[in-house]
């Protein structure tokens, strides 16, 4: 059985699991000066120290041929698909639906709102447009990961604790076997990144399992080169 070194303990893929990759919301309302997060008051520079590393294994995984799920947290103009909590809520200087720099915050279509140009999707690509925090929410998800026989996520992206978090957890209750990868991920908030990671890997892996991307990549691999022998 090959498997990622990860913590709690391995992470095995069997031969017959079908892996996928999920990069949430690597948008500019999050990144950038005059989204979303900035105008949350919180320092965006954070979040560009996992691009690099998020780039090598997105390549990665398009050299083995592997299925690449991109998510936006985005809204119609109209705001009608918005949960009500999340407009009474986070309110900063700027909020949902206001004018920023790059466009209207967290508007489906707006300049801010597109992902980073350095992790494109590429055309084949998955790209999901998810009103709420998780990428099961009022998407199609489920469909695409059923469609697909997919069984093993490994999980990335932004913000740790809130839409990365709240992805793997709507996916471990759905039986996929979760990974967050913990170089591939960030949040505003240092000791926020921290605790996810120590939850999610709790108690036997409550959620599921961490590892760095050169695990998981050292791992998949080794997992796609025992399916080309056998
Ligand atoms: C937040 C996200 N933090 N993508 N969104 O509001 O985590």
């Amino acid at each position: 059985m090959v498997a990622i070194s990860a913590l709690p303990y391995e992470y095995e893929l069997p031969a017959s699991s079908h892996v996928a990759l999920v990069v949430i919301d690597m948008q500019r309302d999050f990144m950038e000066l005059g989204g979303f997060g900035d105008a949350l008051g919180n320092d965006v520079g954070r979040l560009q120290a996992i691009v690099p590393t998020l780039q090598q294994l997105m390549a990665g995984f398009r050299e083995l041929g592997l299925p690449i799920i991109h998510t936006l947290e985005c809204h119609l103009p109209d705001l009608s698909d918005c949960p009500p909590a999340k407009l009474k809520r986070g309110k900063g200087a700027m909020t949902i639906g206001d004018q920023g720099p790059m466009g209207r915050i967290l508007v489906k279509g707006e300049a801010g709102n597109g992902i980073i140009p350095e992790l494109a999707p590429l055309p084949g690509e998955f790209v999901i447009h998810k009103p709420g925090k998780g990428a099961f929410y009022a998407t199609e998800m489920a469909t695409i990961l059923q469609e697909h026989n997919i069984t093993h996520l490994l999980i990335t992206g932004v913000t740790t604790e809130v839409c990365v978090q709240t992805t793997m957890r709507e996916a471990n209750d759905r039986g996929y076997e979760c990974l967050m990868v913990e170089d591939c991920t960030e949040s505003y908030f240092p000791e926020f990144k921290a605790s996810t990671l120590e939850m999610v890997r709790a108690q036997g892996g409550i959620v599921g399992w961490t590892a760095t991307a050169a695990q998981c990549l050292e791992g998949l691999r080794a997992w796609k080169g025992a399916a080309l022998v056998s």
